[in-house]
């Protein structure tokens, strides 16, 4: 584990290093406790840099074993080696260092550099795990061509790869064997992979635009093959979409996918070399769910994509890491949206958003998209940086209309090809290209915090003149109290009493373009002339920005805009709205001793959306699911009481469910699977509004029955789970649930995977028992706490998805929750400050639980010897 130095990086502090190493040559002699790596590094000295200037590179707890400099052993005054640094006192210009580290990927237990996972040994370097394998300018700004051999015993490791293209293989004296790696493009040491172990294989390839054939392998566990087979589909669809949405086509002749069991993240877009978490390779209907399956398509495209945005074009230091994280989320976003529906996706991306780049932009843990200073990178792969990132490229596109953002994309590759870009370097082109400037656009990477409109409207019949008076803010954030004002694209549109858009004469008091308000000002006043009749007012349509808004609006308009309003996006935000107000109004008259009444209005609405046959079933199952408990709490926003907003939940589903009986027991009826399977898009939809309708039905008179029957005969996981979910959850301790639980344990028991849904649903049962449930399933055989997906199928759904229970009145989840982040932390610091990031909302509490969680997060605090990582996250959660 890396100690914690307390050094903070500043963004202003960046220069080019002295050195550069144009070649690097490595070569592992694998073995499970004492692996040599011997690298030949060809470095020299950069023009300008003074020849007084020593070379110093970066390590993390490594032992030197051999260190020369063109052929010579170096004496041991003229170099200084730390496990963390080795310094070269007076290098030449232009020379060859040798360098011999020793590790051991066994007792690797961060996941971080070289380690095993399940037998097999893999890499991950980024951000800064290169320096755990050897020596090196570990940072991204420095560019290399890497030629990589790998020694391994052939019965251990049969299979041997690394990144580019297979040069040479062979066998060697003792059962061993070699091959040898070469990639042609220069790239940074977080882009280095290797893997070597016993995997099984999928073979396909693929044939780019200019008629290259591609060999494509995807490697899994030997006997789970057959897993493999949408992931390989997804691979080669993203391949096409990106020749033809963005004109990129694959650069080397092989395509390589490894997927592993012990991952700290998703998955890593190593040059030709991608390493996945097994958990977003492996589906069938059997043992992956419909979400399963369009994540499996989103992280192989994701990944797939950053060859061009991030690899081909990378970072030059870590500050600008939203320069490939959002606009290569913007890509899967997109990939994703043409394979799938677009308005269904577009919801799907705000809801996450909003649950977890709001909470973090509108807490202690805020920053901007691109940061200005960290302590430890690893804390900075944040929501904002991929989330929010990529709405800044949305808006950017917005902004300047799709064919000039092509334009200015096909700019960025051109220019920057083979480069370690910046946030300004990507700005500049689109400014080249569009002739518009951007600069007070730019704030949005340079500026925390999610700015606010408060908008209301006036319309005067006898001048026919309708206003818009927009006001913007932006709060303050941790370290910056000031904040200027943003330049804001607001899509809009006036719908008028048939639904149909209104049409205007003029406008004045700000810039509007194709649908689009661009508020650059503190406050807007927006006249339209020429219009008749009062129109209800559609705002923010698209999500064109990542804002929230105060609005003005009557209830009146909101059910006309939930039922006609065009853009589906904006309609089913308006349902959504009535659904907050709605259960913000039950939160306060529970407060207040009273019981919560809901209007007929709303729950017939429900009822009405739910029947629209006009609408697909997956926009339909999206409407009908309930802000979740973390939304209403932010919403709120101060002295959360986390019981009586489940409270008031529960009595909205209740009342929704009483309302429509009826039409949803026909509905689920009629929804029933008939076909084969087939996880597409459309099928999916189906298969989300019955499960939606049977969490409605469950709390009705047979209810628990009929979700027993759902999980008895369902023929695939995503209706298996949806079923165990509603038992689990709504009938707690009812035989039926003891039972599916059981039945689902005994099924999958030998399945890590799909155990992990086991553990999320015992996790996220609402009430206060789950702590010693959650706590007495840390024992379970299948339980891990060395696999950060068991780890956080069971810790992390418990902390980020079951208010009722770690929010727990005495504070006994925020004990337990202490406890055994530090146990994590232990052996994973990187999963561990991951999970602490659950107590950032600390401070949105009522008094009682804020204190408690307070003092959980000292006892964080005070753990011994804590990592640089988990140090930073408490500290800035406290400060
Ligand atoms: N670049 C990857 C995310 C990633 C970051 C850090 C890692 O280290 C543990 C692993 C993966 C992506 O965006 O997919
Ligand atoms: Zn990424």
């Amino acid at each position: 584990m890396r100690t914690d130095t307390g050094q903070v990086f500043k963004l202003e502090d960046y220069r080019p290093n002295d050195f550069s190493i144009p070649q690097t040559g490595l070569t592992f002699r694998l073995s499970p406790d004492a692996t040599r790596v011997t690298a030949v590094l060809t470095i020299e000295r950069r023009d300008g840099a003074a020849a007084s200037a020593p070379l110093v590179l970066d390590g993390d707890g490594l032992v030197l074993k051999r260190i020369a400099v063109d052929g010579r052993e170096l004496a041991p005054a003229e170099y200084l080696a730390t496990p963390d640094q080795l310094t070269i006192l007076k290098p030449p210009a232009r020379f060859e260092l040798l360098l011999e580290t020793e590790i051991a990927p066994a007792s690797n237990e961060a996941l971080m550099g070289l380690y095993r996972s399940s037998n097999v040994y893999c890499t991950q370097c980024e951000a800064e795990g290169f320096r755990r394998i050897t020596y090196f300018l570990d940072r991204p700004d420095i560019l290399s061509v890497y030629t990589v051999r790998i020694e391994a015993q052939l019965d251990e490791a049969p299979l041997l790869l690394s990144n580019g293209n297979p040069v040479e293989s062979g066998a060697l004296a003792e059962g061993w064997h070699y091959a040898v790696w070469h990639d042609p493009f220069p790239k940074p040491s977080y882009l280095f992979a290797l893997v070597a172990g016993n995997l099984g294989q999928v073979a396909d390839s693929f044939v780019t635009m200019s008629g290259r054939e591609v060999e494509l392998g995807i490697y899994v566990e030997p006997g789970k093959e057959g897993l493999a087979g949408h992931a390989m589909d997804a691979l080669k669809r993203s391949m096409q979409w990106d020749e033809q949405a963005f004109g990129r086509e694959y650069d080397l002749d092989v395509f390589n996918i490894v997927a592993v069991s012990d991952f700290n993240m998703g998955a890593m877009e190593n040059k030709g070399l991608n390493i996945f978490n097994d958990k977003y390779v492996l589906a069938d209907r059997e043992t992956a769910t419909d979400a399963d399956f369009a994540n499996i398509e989103a992280i192989i495209a994701h990944e797939y994509f950053h060859n061009w945005t991030g690899n081909r074009i990378t970072c030059r230091d870590w500050f600008q890491l939203c320069l490939k994280e959002g606009l290569t989320v913007f890509r899967d976003h997109e990939f994703s949206a043409d394979q799938r529906s677009r308005a269904v996706k577009r919801i799907a991306e705000v809801r996450t958003l909003r649950a977890h780049q709001f909470p973090e932009d509108q807490g202690p843990l805020a920053h901007p998209v691109r940061p200005r200073r960290y302590r430890e990178i690893n804390n900075f792969y944040t929501a904002t940086v991929y989330e929010k990132g990529s709405e800044v490229v949305r808006m950017i596109r917005t902004i300047l209309g799709s064919q000039t953002f092509r334009a200015g994309m096909d700019l960025y590759f051109e220019r920057h090809d083979g480069e370690a870009a910046t946030i300004e370097d990507f700005l500049k082109v689109f400014e080249d290209v569009s002739g518009r400037d951007l600069s007070q656009f730019a704030l949005w990477y340079h500026q925390a915090g999610t700015p606010n409109l408060t908008v209301s409207s006036t319309h005067n019949p006898v001048t026919r003149e309708f206003t818009l008076e927009i006001e913007q803010s932006v709060p303050p954030t941790p370290s910056e109290s000031r904040k200027r004002l943003m330049h804001i694209p607001l899509a809009f549109g006036l719908v008028g009493a048939g639904g149909e858009p209104v049409a205007y004469g003029g406008v004045e008091g700000a810039t509007v373009e194709d649908g689009v308000i661009h508020i650059r000002k503190r406050r807007h006043l927006v006249r339209f002339s020429g219009v008749d009749e009062r129109p209800a007012v559609s705002l923010n349509r698209g999500f064109s920005a990542p804002i929230t808004l105060s609005v003005e609006q009557k209830a009146d308009d909101q059910f006309f805009l939930a039922g006609h309003d065009s853009d589906a996006f904006a309609r089913w935000q308006a349902f959504n709205t009535l659904l907050t107000d709605a259960l913000i109004a039950a939160f306060r008259q529970i407060l207040g001793g009273a019981k919560p009444v809901f209007s007929a209005r709303l729950t017939g609405l429900a009822g009405k959306i739910a029947g629209d046959e006009t609408l697909e079933p997956a926009y339909r199952a999206l409407a009908l699911a309930l802000p979740g408990e973390a939304d209403i709490a932010r919403d709120i926003g101060r002295n959360i009481d986390p019981d009586a907003i489940f409270t008031a939940r529960e009595a909205l589903v209740l009342a929704i469910a009483r309302a429509n009986q009826d039409a949803f027991t026909k509905l689920y009826g009629r929804l029933a699977e008939d076909g084969p399977f087939s996880p597409d898009a459309a099928s999916a939809g189906r298969r989300a509004l019955r499960n939606i309708l049977l969490d409605y039905l469950s709390l009705l008179p047979g209810g628990v029955e009929l979700a027993a029957r759902h999980f008895e005969t369902a023929t695939n996981m995503t209706d298996r789970a949806a079923a165990l979910t509603v038992l689990a959850h709504r009938h707690d301790g009812s035989p039926e649930a003891i039972k599916a639980l059981a039945g689902f344990e005994a099924r999958y028991g030998a399945d890590p995977l799909v155990m992990g849904k086991w553990f999320q649903i015992q996790a996220s049962v609402p009430g206060p028992k789950t702590v010693e449930t959650v706590r007495a399933l840390t024992g379970h055989a299948a339980f891990s706490m060395a696999n950060p997906n068991r780890v956080r199928s069971l810790i992390g759904t418990f902390s980020s998805a079951n208010q009722t229970s770690f929010h727990r009145a005495d504070g006994e989840g925020y004990r337990f929750f202490a406890q055994t982040v530090l146990e994590v932390e232990k052996r994973n610091p990187q999963v561990a400050a991951r999970l602490a990031t659950a107590l950032r909302s600390w401070r949105s509490l009522e008094p009682g639980r804020q204190a408690k969680a307070r003092e959980a997060l000292l006892a964080i605090a005070n753990g011994e010897n804590l990592s640089a990582d988990l140090r930073d996250i408490v500290e800035r959660t406290l400060a």
